[in-house]
């Protein structure tokens, strides 16, 4: 078995664990990444698509948003649509703020190559990641590599290894309370190679279910429908697609449907983040439904709090950030949990299982079109809370 030694053994390759590992490079702190997946296999993986303004700043900050900057669209605004009523929603105007859309996959792509660029490990395709000795000051990780067994020791573990990861199922089942709702739909999400139909996002409410039109760029559309929770693509060839959403939303511009895929809808929180020396961060500890767009941009949150926690740890020995690393995090991911769960609601429809819940939720839309008062209060979350709040 081959030892390596590190100060922070990083546990997934997403947007928590590559902004993590940048973030206490640049101070000077030493990691190691483990990715379970291929490089090319993250760098395509299609997910996330919209960053808050605080997310932009975090990248640029860091210096991870050259290329963000030069090819997200910046948006000042975006629209709601409830029976064939549009109306914008000024975010810009209402907050001062506005949103980015830039692939998820884009920003992975350039923090891998920072990464890379920095000449320290990242390990592709490591298989078989086990923790050990969580609640001791000298955790350790094993995994494999290449046919051969590792072990990697550290003094602090950070599981950025996503929902089905094994970071949270290491921490004893008493210490952990979960919180979840699964909800009775899910999205069916297509790129094509289609020109947006509107330059700002239309977020749909239908009696058919809701329908959400994005981009990924000026030629490319990604559009999400509502659909069963257990749907097989297959029954949704592309004529029905975009029946539904022509329907939905009031005709998009069709074009080559270059991918297809189903996501179930959940909201979730593990707590504490934290048990011993183990640190969890992003969807490891905590899931929203994509509607209000949050995943990604609490990812980038929580690594907001957990590196200056680890970098007081690693300078002077001082533990009281990383002691308050938890209940730091769980204050916003509570909050950003209750928009995400809102959005979901007011724009989801029952499919005439809860005819009541369908009314006042049309009603809550309705009203959030009306007051500008409600529109302040969307697009204060929308665009992303101070991160002090
Ligand atoms: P990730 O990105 O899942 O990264 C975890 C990494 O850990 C690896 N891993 C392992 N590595 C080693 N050993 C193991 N045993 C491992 N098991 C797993 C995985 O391969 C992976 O590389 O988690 P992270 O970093 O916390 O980032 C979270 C975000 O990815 C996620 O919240 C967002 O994608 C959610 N999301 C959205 N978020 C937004 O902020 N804005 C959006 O517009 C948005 N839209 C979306 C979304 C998620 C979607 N899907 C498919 C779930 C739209 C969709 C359709
Ligand atoms: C996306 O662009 O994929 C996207 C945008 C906004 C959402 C969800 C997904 O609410």
């Amino acid at each position: 078995m081959a030892h390596i030694r590190t100060q922070v053994g990083i546990i997934g390759a997403g947007p928590a664990g590559l902004l993590l590992a940048h973030l206490l490079h640049k101070a000077g702190v030493d990691s190691v990444v483990l990715e379970r997946q291929a490089r090319p296999y993250i760098e395509a993986r299609i997910r996330a698509g919209l960053l808050e303004q605080g997310s932009v700043d975090t990248l640029h900050d860091a210096g991870l948003a050259d290329r963000l900057h030069r090819e997200g669209l910046a948006h000042d605004g975006m629209q709601l649509r409830l029976a064939g009523r549009d109306c914008r929603i000024d975010l810009h105007g209402l907050t001062g703020k506005r949103v980015t859309i830039y692939g998820q996959q884009e920003s992975v792509k350039d923090m891998v190559a920072a990464r890379l660029a920095t000449g320290r490990p990242l390990f592709f395709e490591a298989s078989e990641v086990a923790l050990h000795d969580i609640a001791t000051t000298a955790p350790r990780i094993t995994f494999t590599h290449e046919g051969a067994a590792h072990e990697l020791r550290c003094d602090v573990i950070a599981g950025c290894d996503g929902f089905h990861g094994p970071s949270r199922a290491a921490m004893p089942a008493e210490v952990l309370r979960v919180y979840e709702r699964v909800y009775p739909f899910a999205w069916l999400g297509i790129l094509a190679d289609a020109k947006p139909v509107s330059h700002e996002l239309i977020y749909a409410r239908h009696p058919d279910g809701f329908a959400l039109a994005t981009m990924r760029s000026e030629t490319v559309s990604r559009l999400y429908l509502q659909c069963a929770p257990d749907e097989d693509p297959a029954n949704w060839p592309d004529e029905r697609i975009w029946e539904g959403l022509h329907a939905r939303l009031g005709g998009v511009n069709e074009g080559r449907i270059t991918q297809k895929g189903v996501t179930p809808m959940r909201s979730f929180v593990a707590e504490p983040m934290r048990h011993g020396r183990l640190f969890l961060a992003g969807d490891a500890a905590h899931i929203v439904p994509p509607t209000g767009a949050k995943g990604m941009n609490l990812a980038v949150a929580d690594i907001r709090v957990l590196a200056p926690a680890l970098l007081a740890f690693f300078a002077r020995g001082d533990e009281r950030l990383m002691d308050a690393y938890s209940a730091t995090a769980l204050r916003r991911i509570w909050k950003v949990q209750r928009f995400s769960w809102w959005m979901t609601a007011m724009l989801h429809n029952s499919n005439g299982n809860d005819p009541f819940e369908d009314r006042v939720q049309a009603a809550e839309l309705a009203h959030v079109m009306d007051s500008e008062a409600a529109q302040r209060f969307l697009a204060e979350q929308y665009v992303g809370l101070p991160y002090d709040a």
